[in-house]
Parts: C-alpha cells; sequence; structure tokens
C-alpha cells in the first residue's frame, strides 16, 4: 500500500538561469522561496501535472525535459519530486498568478540568495548537479 502523494517541481532552466518563485501562501511558507509545481492529481502522470501546474501558477506554456533524481520526504503524506523544464517557443514570460509573490530568475552563482523551502535545498543541489 502506498499513501504516497507526489508533488512535482519544475526546475525551469532559461537562458542559463533557474525560476525561483517565492510563495505567498499559506502562511508559514509565505516569503520562502520554492521549484514552482504542485500536487499530482489522481490518475495524472507527473509530466502532465507540471505542464500544469506550470501554466496555473506562471501563465507559461513549458514541457518537462528530465527527472532530476532523488525524493524529497514533505508533511506526510506527500514527497517533492523535481523535472528540469523548458518554455516552449512562443510562452509568456512568468508571473506569479496564484501563489507566489515574487519570480527570480537565478544565476549558478546566484542560486543561494534566496531563502528556498528547506525541502528544496536539497531538490535544488540535485539540480546544479544536473545543470
Ligand atoms: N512544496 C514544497 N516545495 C515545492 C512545491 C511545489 C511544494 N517546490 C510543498 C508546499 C506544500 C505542498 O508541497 O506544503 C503542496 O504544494 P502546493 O500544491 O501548495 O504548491
Ligand atoms: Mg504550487
Amino acid at each position: 500500500m502506498d499513501e504516497t502523494i507526489v508533488v512535482v517541481g519544475g526546475a525551469l532552466l532559461h537562458d542559463g538561469r533557474l525560476l525561483a518563485a517565492r510563495r505567498s501562501a499559506p502562511p508559514e511558507l509565505a516569503g520562502r522561496w520554492e521549484l514552482p509545481g504542485g500536487k499530482v492529481e489522481p490518475g495524472e502522470a507527473p509530466e502532465a501535472a507540471l505542464v500544469r501546474e506550470l501554466r496555473e501558477e506562471l501563465g507559461v506554456t513549458a514541457e518537462s525535459v528530465e527527472r532530476v533524481p532523488g525524493e524529497w520526504p514533505l508533511r506526510t503524506p506527500y514527497v517533492l519530486r523535481v523535472w528540469t523544464a523548458r518554455l516552449l517557443p512562443g510562452s509568456a514570460d512568468p508571473t506569479p498568478l496564484e501563489d507566489h509573490d515574487d519570480l527570480r530568475w537565478l544565476s549558478p552563482d546566484e542560486l543561494w540568495d534566496v531563502d528556498w523551502l528547506d525541502q528544496d535545498v536539497p531538490a535544488v543541489k540535485a539540480v546544479l548537479r544536473r545543470w
């Protein structure tokens, strides 16, 4: 029996930078930065969930590229899995539509300038290893 629910995070890479999103909700996570994404719905493929979440949260048209190896525990029953992603030609620029109030495109040397959610720190390190 596996009651785990996967939360997908997107490492959106563009022009050598990684997109970081600052959460505006819930209150205990507000102000912290994350790889945007959210919960996979029942019957939904994780890559499809990522594309949907990036559209809903940022207004972009994106595609997943590859899974970043690893899995990071969140509050039970959630676990975080991460895919790299890219904007498709003609996509709008990301804009914070739902759960975020700021976005930053970070170069590798700026990666640790933002206060990542604790659970996203190992995920961002794993992204950096594959970048
Ligand atoms: N979460 C942590 N890191 C992330 C994401 C996308 C999500 N990179 C956590 C925050 C919430 C839960 O997972 O507690 C569900 O995320 P959302 O659906 O509120 O984005
Ligand atoms: Mg989300």
